[in-house]
């Protein structure tokens, strides 16, 4: 591949000429070709360059999944703009900082986001662009014909955002190639991917596990994407997978607990006889639910961990060779290594910090230098912040090595949920750990109480409902455990390991 092709142009064209009429995407009753997609991608790069937006500026796009968020992404891509897929479901502060924090020279959004509300006092911003579910308002009238921009090496290609343990969410710059970098030893190597494949995928196109599911495979194997615009719920799931009839389905563990609770064997809503396997990543999945799911459903779910840094699955199960409890083995490209806190290498059976080592992970956070040192370093190794036991060749997760949790596939930082229960007038101190709720992590709040409140259930409901109401759903903690004193180190700090149960 030519150092500076630019990538949507190469998989819009190769699509537009060996599969015109097929369906990119479905989503709903609407069918969008590839050949549609093409024309409308080019006709979005026409929109942003007549609005002055021109290449390596950042274009903050907060869409449902939908095709406009499809088009949007290429559409930037070809102009070699960065486009910045981000989560609808922010609030207007975290829109504020991101539009801060990326300089966004442009936001394409619904006109109803609080992102519409942000972008009035975004600094860099030239334009905001109200978008409908086909794409930005008048798309229509500009041409579908547009001569893709290089891209330049020195700007990213595309960002995404990752929570941070202080809560400050991290722009991770891709170069545009490294979008295919799924499509090889992921893609055709483990899923075997083929152009009559229908994938779809629970998680978003903000989250790298969409947009490598939704738009790398897909696109690259000229194949077909189900799109769905709201909320993942199990019901809309089964739903979508009845309609569309999809072969490879993408999820995270919480939702195939879900979904698996919602099973109902030979029931028309519960039809998942289209697929030929269910993939798993995100957090770790339980060995309990692998083989319930097989069990009732008679299709393998493979576990394989990903990361927003890597843009790419690094461990992988395999087809008809599932470890459940286990994440798997080495994807093809990357190399691994389990290290201790000196940095030496571990043998198998000793658990340490996993390393990852391939083309096309993120060299540098955008604007973090200190973050970058501590996560990418300089010979190309990757800190995953995960630890790890390899056995054979088989490596299987044992949990974070910083204090993250990771929630139904979403970042949890007990510093954010810490905050919001200090607020409460019985809490003293508290601190926030992992506890394991059949094999998924949940956060529990670990409470000392201010003198005169008195620890017990009602306290304790009082407390869970306290932080319903300032936190999103993941960060909520499931339980709060009363204590005398936390376990901190000499200079105060606590020590939220020390907490974690099960
Ligand atoms: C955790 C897992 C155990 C792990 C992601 C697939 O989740 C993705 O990216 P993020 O940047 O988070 C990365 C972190 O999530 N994790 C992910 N998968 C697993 N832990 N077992 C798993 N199977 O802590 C990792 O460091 O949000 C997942 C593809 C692309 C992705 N970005």
């Amino acid at each position: 591949m030519a150092e500076n092709e630019n990538i949507a142009a190469r998989l819009l064209d190769s699509n537009r000429q060996r599969c015109p009429d097929k369906a990119a995407y479905l989503c709903g009753d609407d069918v969008l070709t590839h050949q549609a997609l093409a024309a409308d991608a080019a006709r979005l790069a026409n929109l942003l360059r007549g609005r002055g937006i021109g290449p390596g500026d950042r274009v903050l796009i907060a869409l449902p999944d939908s095709f406009a968020a499809v088009k949007a992404f290429l559409g930037a891509m070809l102009l070699s703009a960065c486009p910045v897929p981000v989560n609808t479901l922010l609030g207007r502060d975290d829109f504020a900082f991101v539009l801060a924090d990326s300089a966004a020279a442009a936001l394409i959004t619904t006109e109803d986001s609080p992102a519409m509300q942000a972008a009035k006092d975004a600094p860099d911003l030239v334009c905001a662009l109200p978008c409908g579910p086909d794409g930005p308002w008048g798309l229509a009238s500009f041409s579908a014909e547009f001569e893709a921009q290089a891209p330049h090496s020195s700007a990213p290609g595309f960002m995404l955002y990752s929570s941070g343990s202080t809560g400050r969410p991290k722009g991770v710059p891709h170069a545009q190639a490294d979008l295919l970098e799924p499509t090889r030893g992921w893609g055709e190597g483990v899923l075997g991917v083929r152009e009559d494949d229908i994938l779809f995928s629970a998680s978003k196109l903000s989250f790298a596990y969409g947009l490598m599911s939704s738009v790398s495979l897909p696109l690259w194997a000229g194949a077909t994407a189900v799109l769905l615009p709201g909320k993942p719920g199990p019901d809309e799931l089964f739903a979508a997978i009845g309609r569309h009839r999809p072969t490879l389905f993408f999820c995270v563990p919480t939702l195939y607990d879900m979904l698996l609770r919602c099973y109902e064997p030979g029931q028309a809503n519960s039809d998942l006889s289209s697929l030929r396997l269910c993939y798993s990543a995100g957090e770790a999945l339980p060995e309990r639910l692998c083989r319930q799911w097989a069990q009732a459903t008679g299709v393998e779910i493979l576990d394989g961990i990903g990361s927003t840094e890597a843009f790419n699955l690094f461990v992988s199960n395999r087809p008809g060779q599932v470890r459940c409890g286990t994440s798997g083995q080495l994807v093809p490209g990357f190399e691994a290594r389990i290290v201790d806190e000196t940095g030496a290498e571990l043998p198998d059976g000793q658990p340490g910090d996993l390393h990852v080592r391939g083309t096309g992970t993120c060299r540098a956070y955008w604007n973090r230098p200190e973050k970058t040192v501590e996560t990418m370093l300089p010979d190309g190794w990757l800190v995953t912040g995960d630890v790890y036991v390899r056995e054979n060749g088989v490596y299987s997760h044992q949990g974070r090595s910083d204090d993250m949790l990771k929630v139904g596939a979403y970042f949890v930082s007990p510093v954010q949920v810490e905050e919001a229960l200090r607020a409460h007038p019985a809490v003293l101190d508290c601190a926030v750990a992992a506890l394991n709720v059949e094999g998924l992590v949940r956060p529990c709040a670990h409470v000392v109480l201010q003198p005169g409140f008195a620890a017990g259930p009602q306290l304790s409901a009082q407390l869970l409902r306290f932080a319903r109401q300032a936190l999103p759903p993941q960060q909520c903690p499931v339980r709060v455990c009363f204590v005398d004193d936390l376990p901190k180190t000499a200079t105060g700090k606590v020590q939220r390991f020390r907490l974690r149960q099960g």
